[in-house]
């Protein structure tokens, strides 16, 4: 798409030809004057939705570099925290108003009971650095419509409707940016609280009402949601827009297009997931395969991909089984399980998501941070399995507990072994360089190693070895090397 701005570009050579021109300039209209000029700059509108493979790489690189992230979901709901008139209510907690059939004048008492005072931001970009997570997205808005900023658009928000009067996401923005950690906001384009964008799936509103509310939705897109996404970049500088709620009839092909270039002129190096448009299949999250569906990456929620995909994906996903704060959610994953996912995640080129639900005081969960605390000792240790690396070519995996990952642009191959490996290791898919340096990481005597074309790489291990790593989790093994794509 070229816009055209017409520009004059005139090159004098001395004092003549200025008082010339002008005199001309004085004689005829600007309309005739348009069609003599020297020369039309051109200045073009990039459109973003045919960028360049060169231009995504550059842009997506500290991204997938990044490999770990954290998901925050806070608002309203951690006041009631699954429980409704005092009975538990089914579902994730940050859907309460909607699994509660909960009116919004009724839920609008839970924001304003909504007063976080131990809400620190540099405690929790703090945690987050020390986890080893590289970035993090918080929810900006969630379905429930309420805003952790201070938004002219509306007063349904935190420094307006709640007691706390505090801008949450100016203080995470500095608080992660002090950290070294990207900055990331999730927004809802569902809106509970907003009378022309309750979704067609919300039950309560699948009225004739509904429907000729719902007919007024691109207003809200126009007027509502387009500004309020608009003060979010230009206020906080998000790194990363994470939309979500695109499911609902509403929202169109359309829009989702119009909405990724739009905030691609606004920030040109800004991140956006697929859930921008309406491509996502399902909780699998992911797009069809060459489809024109405006989004960055794919986003499975709740699972893993089960191989390798060909774009750039991330796997999002609870500590326990809710989003949002629940008082009485005590179903944890393991920490070795959530290092395993992460693995397996990385394994297959793709990003981990991890979510806390924080309480309505402001606190993350001591669930969540014991575990966190575990993730980022074996990182601190293993990081580089895991950051700047990329998938094989052919093979993420060897058996059900050998997974792989490749150094970025190195050859370097790391075997991680999620069970605690025995006297060798015995690898099908990598082939060590001449002489090449084999290392248990965490162990510091080099490894010694046997290779050949039938038996493939035998890697001795010494029987302290394990034990040394102190590590409890998984195994990282380093090898100067490349994969072998043949058996
Ligand atoms: O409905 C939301 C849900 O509350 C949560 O935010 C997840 C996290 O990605 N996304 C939607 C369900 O797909």
């Amino acid at each position: 798409m070229k816009v055209r701005i017409l520009k004059y570009n005139h090159k004098t050579k001395n004092i003549l030809y200025p008082v010339i021109f002008f005199i001309i300039l004085a004689m005829s209209s600007c309309k005739e004057q348009a069609k003599k000029s020297d020369s039309i700059e051109e200045v073009t509108t990039i459109n973003y939705l045919e960028e360049s493979n060169e231009s995504f790489d550059e842009r997506m690189k500290w991204w997938r570099d990044a490999r770990f992230g954290m998901f925050i979901h806070w608002g309203p709901y951690s006041v009631p925290a699954g429980v409704y008139n005092g009975k538990e209510v089914d579902n994730v907690g940050e859907w309460i108003m909607n699994s509660a059939q909960i009116p919004i004048t009724e839920y609008e008492e839970y924001a304003k009971q909504f007063n976080p005072l131990k809400f620190d931001a540099k405690k929790w970009a703090r945690t987050m650095k020390e986890s080893g997570m590289k970035y993090m997205v918080i929810t900006s808005k969630h379905h429930d419509g309420f805003g952790l900023w201070d938004s002219n658009v509306s007063d349904y928000d935190i420094v307006d409707f709640s007691p706390y009067g505090q801008d949450i996401l100016k203080a995470l923005s500095e608080a992660c940016k002090e950290e070294g950690i990207r900055f990331g906001v999730y927004h809802s384009i569902m809106d509970w609280h907003h009378p022309q964008a309750q979704g067609l799936n919300y039950p309560e509103y699948n009225t004739q009402d509904s429907l000729k509310m719902n007919s007024q939705f691109p207003e809200y897109y126009t007027n509502y949601l387009k500004p309020q996404v608009t003060e979010l970049i230009e206020n906080y500088d998000p790194e990363i827009i994470w939309f979500d709620g695109e499911w609902i009839l509403e929202y169109t092909h359309e829009m989702g297009q119009e909405m990724y270039q739009y905030l691609r002129e606004l920030k040109p190096g800004v991140i956006i997931n697929n859930r921008v448009d309406k491509g996502r299949q399902g909780m699998q999250g992911m797009n069809k395969e060459d489809d024109d569906y405006a989004g960055d990456f794919g986003t499975p929620e709740q699972e893993i991909l089960e191989g390798i995909a060909n774009v750039d994906w991330e796997s999002c996903m609870t500590m326990n089984d809710t989003w949002g704060y629940k008082l009485n959610d005590h179903n944890w994953k393991s920490a070795k399980v959530l290092i395993h996912n992460l693995i397996d995640v990385a394994s297959k080129g793709g990003n981990y998501l991890l979510n806390v639900g924080p309480t309505s005081e402001g606190e993350i969960p001591e669930p969540s941070l014991e575990r966190l605390q575990v993730i980022g000792d074996w990182l601190r240790t293993n990081g580089e399995v895991i950051y700047g690396t990329e998938k094989l070519k052919a093979h993420f995996k060897q058996g059900d507990d050998i997974r792989f990952t490749k150094k970025r642009g190195e050859q370097i191959i790391y075997a991680i072994s999620l069970k605690s490996p025995k006297k060798d290791l015995v690898l099908k898919y990598v082939k060590p360089m001449e002489g090449g340096k084999i290392e248990l990481i965490g162990y510091e005597t080099p490894l010694n190693y046997t290779y050949s074309e039938e038996e493939g790489l035998l890697i001795n291990i010494p029987e302290d070895a394990i034990s040394t790593t102190g590590n409890q989790y998984a195994w990282s093994f380093k090898i100067h090397g490349v994969e072998r794509t043949t058996k």
